[in-house]
């Protein structure tokens, strides 16, 4: 038995600490135990454990750049800093030309990823969409495209008259490599209800990624946390991901967003601590125990904080970035024009005791650095 477990002296904390330390799933009541009571340092030691199964000692980032089509939106979630209805002068739209000239300006660089994600536009159906992806794939064959959440899928599909499977089934024709994992924000319906009432609801949302995945298509999962939720809504809405992913294994990785206070109807909330953040990526790391990945997206979190996490079950931090995404800087995270050099990337995972491995989007090794 690891000396360090054997000194916890709380009765239920130990008996779960054995369990993860053997190998065994926890139960939602034992993930609420470990939110509530477990101390920081314990939920370090045992998210270590479930991420070296995972991933050893290494910890992966990719070569990737952002593309936020438009921030019009047909929704009016309460957290989101980034939404602006159409006739707003705030409002931005780029054409598929804009687009492809952003594409363009990484020709010379090795990038392996777009991610492309914005607002839910009204007038745009699969067609129009699926024909940017088609171009994309035309001018550069090898790029991975992960794009649209599943709320801007729902809406895009619906919108032409297709049912779900058949809508994703064009979309893969088009070019559409893996889904992005937004969208999710809390499963709990009421709490839904609260901040993001009119959107896809959560069964739509699970049921769109568990078709993506019976047609080969992978995705990422997120949550929205630090809000109003509590304790037991995250074990709720992992707990919902994990089910899903017993019966597909088509998740790639899970990635906590933190609530981001700036320009958005919650900004009364504030913000939770960075403990609050570290405690939540060591239990997701030891819950959700079928995801491969737990990723710290650093334009969100910040650099100094994602290299924290790596200690407490993260191994992964994204990607380089390269300037390209608004959606953080907008709702007030410090990192406001966020890129990192590979070298940046690479010492911050070393300087945390790990291995830096750069990783295409499906997560096989590009290059050990
Ligand atoms: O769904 C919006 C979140 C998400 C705020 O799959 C906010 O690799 C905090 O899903 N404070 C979109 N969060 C971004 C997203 C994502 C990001 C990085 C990597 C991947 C991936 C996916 O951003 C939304 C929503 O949950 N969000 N506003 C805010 N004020």
């Amino acid at each position: 038995m690891n000396n360090l477990i054997y000194h916890i002296t709380d009765g239920r904390l130990k008996d779960i600490a054995e369990k993860i330390e053997a190998g065994k799933r926890i139960s939602a009541e034992e993930g609420l135990i470990l939110y509530k009571e477990a101390e920081l340092p314990l939920l370090g030691i045992l998210a270590g454990i479930v991420k070296r199964r995972f991933s050893g000692n290494r910890v992966f980032f990719n070569n990737n750049f952002h593309i936020e089509p438009t921030n019009k939106c047909v929704y009016n979630c309460r957290f989101c800093s980034y939404h602006k209805p159409e006739g707003d002068p705030d409002s931005w739209e780029y054409s598929h030309e804009q687009i492809l000239d952003i594409v363009k300006t990484f020709d010379s660089k090795p990038v392996t990823e777009v991610h492309i994600v914005g607002g839910v536009h009204p007038a745009y159906d699969i067609h129009y969409w699926g024909s940017l992806l088609s171009k994309i794939r035309k001018h550069r064959p090898q790029l991975h495209i992960k794009a649209f959440s599943a709320i801007e899928l729902d809406y895009m599909i619906t919108k032409a008259g297709f049912p779900i499977e058949e809508g994703l089934k064009i979309l893969k024709e088009y070019g559409l490599d893996s889904i992005p994992g937004g969208g999710a924000e809390i499963f709990d319906e009421e709490l839904r209800k609260h901040i993001c009432d009119d959107k896809s609801s959560s069964d739509l949302w699970l049921k769109i990624h568990e078709t993506a995945h019976s047609i080969g298509i992978p995705s990422n999962a997120t949550i929205l946390y630090g809000h109003i939720e509590t304790y037991a809504h995250r074990i709720d809405h992992m707990e919902r991901l994990r089910n899903l992913q017993d019966r597909t294994k088509g998740f790639n990785c899970f990635i906590p967003l933190k609530f981001k206070k700036a320009n958005n109807n919650m900004s009364y909330l504030g913000e939770v601590s960075i403990i609050e953040d570290l405690r939540n990526y060591a239990v997701s790391r030891i819950f959700l125990d079928n995801f491969p990945h737990i990723k710290a997206y650093w334009p969100m979190i910040g650099k100094e904080a994602a290299q924290l996490s790596l200690s407490f079950g993260v191994d992964d931090m994204d990607g380089t970035i390269d300037d390209t995404t608004r959606i953080y800087s907008m709702a007030g995270s410090k990192e406001e024009s966020p890129a990192m050099k590979t070298e940046e990337i690479c010492h911050l995972i070393r300087e945390a005791g790990f291995i830096p491995v750069e990783r295409d989007s499906l997560y096989n090794p590009v290059k050990e650095w």
